[in-house]
């Protein structure tokens, strides 16, 4: 999969070189390019934002660098595959498991990281006609800029990715996990030692009886739903 991202924080990008995500892109599974926004502007100043028409408070990224990096991204890029363009956007449609999952099948994505007040709408506009374009928000609360979000979507994407996560309990067991939307919520984990301070792991989880594990851990699953996420019961 290649993944291009766009911003004028690039440094924004650099955890994508960490861990899990940093080695599938050392293997080569992933191609990472980062393009600072600046470079496809043309003016002394390297302008990338101007005031919004019909008024209104702070500054609105302009149309022409992005169409610029685009263009010029996807002129370098692979022949004969299409780019899906993903916009975090606090107005977009929210980001989920299954938005996940569909990315990964993707071997193309540009991420388009704004600031400000977002991106002029005529670039998704503009792109919607050659592109598939995923306006997307990964929650309900305000960012600063699209570069959290892209590290988001990327991690998410990235690790459902064959032979990224290293362990059997991987990246396809998603779909039939309890974290996924909609389904009860995984209950507490413990390892060594058996007794930690003053505390000590649930006698079933040491009892073997696997049965009696499965009862518990559901029950567990059960009452943290109820508690962290009432709108899942
Ligand atoms: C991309 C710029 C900052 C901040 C205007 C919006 C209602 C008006 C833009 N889940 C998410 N939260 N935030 C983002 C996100 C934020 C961004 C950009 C993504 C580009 N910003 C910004 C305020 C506003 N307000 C909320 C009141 C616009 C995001 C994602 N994905």
């Amino acid at each position: 999969m290649r993944i291009d991202v766009i911003s004028i924080f690039p440094e924004y990008l650099q955890p994508l070189k960490l861990s899990l995500v940093g080695k599938a892109i050392e293997r080569g599974d992933v191609v990472l390019k980062v393009h600072d926004l600046r470079d496809f502007t043309h003016d002394r100043h390297r302008t990338v934002d101007d005031t919004p028409f019909g008024g209104g408070p702070g500054m609105v990224m302009k149309a022409e660098p992005w169409g610029q990096a685009i263009d010029a991204i996807r002129q370098k890029g692979p022949t004969g595959v299409e780019p899906v363009l993903v916009i975090p956007t606090p107005s977009g449609r929210q980001f989920e498991q299954s938005a996940a999952s569909e990315l990964a099948d993707r071997p193309w994505i540009i991420m388009a990281c704004g600031r400000y007040e977002g991106i002029d709408a005529r670039v998704s506009d503009f792109y919607s006609r050659h592109l598939e374009v995923q306006e997307l928000s990964i929650g309900d609360y305000v960012l600063a800029g699209g570069e959290v979000a892209a590290l988001v979507i990327a991690e998410a994407t990235i690790r459902l990715l064959p032979g990224v996560l290293g362990n059997a309990q991987s990246a396809p067991d998603d779909s039939f996990s309890p974290n996924r939307p909609g389904a009860a919520l995984e209950g507490p984990v413990f390892t060594k030692p058996q007794v930690w301070r003053d505390l000590s792991v649930p006698e079933v989880l040491l009892s073997g009886d696997h049965a009696a594990i499965s009862a518990w851990r559901a029950a567990e699953s059960i009452r943290r739903t109820a508690e962290n996420r009432p709108d899942h019961t």
